[in-house]
């Protein structure tokens, strides 16, 4: 469904950031997929060929809950996918010709769970999907703090890693929540030639481990993002769960962003809202061939401390 006129050059894909506004602990999978359909048939109304949806889409953002009973926990994960609940939203997608990206918690066969994105063309088959790589917060139970980030207890970090694939007329990849924080994320990307990062996340306004980074949230999200689109010459898609969830203010500002680092369409508010662009995939070859021209420019051979080592080592003649 990339509009592509005859005789024009331009790859055009038009999507639509649906931000979701606070799923209830209680609220049920079927009641959420009635507000990602309505989101769907607005998406189409404005002539999207491509939705994408928050992280853990599905529930509740569980990981603020100490939960020790493995059947409580195991609850909120989805044992296939497209799933009972979910089955309404691939069949509408595909009759109405628009591909999604869905973020939901994957539990798998063989016990595995992951915090998972899928990306679902417009026919309703599965393309592929990412899990998660960089999980955020902690192990244990951490009382001092007004909620939970358990992500670390509850998933398994996805070994996959960042991958590509052929879609929508472009190069497309995915990334979850905290991948977007670290420019590892979109630079593996980038040297994969990816045109389209599709990125849902969860953010709780509050940051327990330092209250003063609370007030630039929004900051860090554009930054990230505006920065990761622009030194890989990439659109990158950013879609919240947002408002105030059980107790927890989260993050909204959904939000597209053009190879050139510009927000081009942000969310207003921070419930259900869709946000649309016209996003051409062909805008990113003039950062990829210039200043960006990776095969030119590019040092790796100055950057193998990137992949040698994990955390800070400052050596002997700087300590
Ligand atoms: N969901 C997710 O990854 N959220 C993190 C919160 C960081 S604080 C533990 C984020 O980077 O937005």
């Amino acid at each position: 469904m990339v509009t592509r006129e005859a005789g024009e050059m331009s790859r055009t894909v038009t999507i639509g950031a649906a931000q979701l506004g606070p799923v209830g602990l209680h609220e049920r999978r079927d009641e959420v997929v009635d507000r990602l359909l309505v989101l769907l048939h607005q998406a189409h109304h404005h002539g999207c060929d491509l939705v994408v949806y928050p992280e853990l889409a599905l529930t509740t953002f569980f990981p603020r809950y100490w939960l020790e009973d493995q059947a409580d926990i195991d609850a909120f994960f989805e044992t296939e996918m497209p799933s009972a609940a979910t089955a309404a939203l691939f069949s509408a997608a595909a009759r109405l010709g628009v591909g999604f990206s869905l973020g939901f918690a994957e539990l798998t066969p063989d016990g595995h769970h992951f915090n998972t994105q899928v990306l679902v063309g417009p026919d309703g088959r599965e393309i592929g999907r990412y899990r998660k790589v960089h999980l955020p917060g902690h192990e244990e139970h951490e009382p001092w703090r007004p909620f939970q980030h358990l992500e670390r207890r509850y998933f398994d970090p996805g070994e996959e890693g960042f991958e590509v694939w052929k879609a929508f007329g472009g190069v497309v990849g995915m990334a979850i929540c905290n991948d977007r924080r670290w420019p590892e994320t979109y630079r593996v990307l980038g040297l994969q030639g990816v045109e389209l990062v599709l990125i849902g996340y969860n953010t709780p306004i509050h940051y327990a481990p330092d209250p003063s980074q609370d007030i630039l949230a929004g900051f860090h999200n554009a930054l990230v993002m505006q920065a990761g689109a622009y030194q890989n010459g990439t659109w990158v898609v950013g879609v919240a769960k947002g408002g105030e969830e059980e107790g927890v203010a989260s993050l909204a500002q959904s939000c597209i962003v053009a190879p050139s680092g510009q927000i081009v369409a942000q969310a207003l508010t921070t419930g259900d809202e869709l946000v649309v662009a016209r996003c051409d995939l062909d805008w990113c070859a003039r950062y990829k061939g210039t200043l960006f021209d990776f095969d030119r420019y590019r040092r790796p051979e100055m950057y193998t401390a990137i992949t040698a080592q994990r955390g800070v080592v400052v050596p002997p003649h700087a300590r």
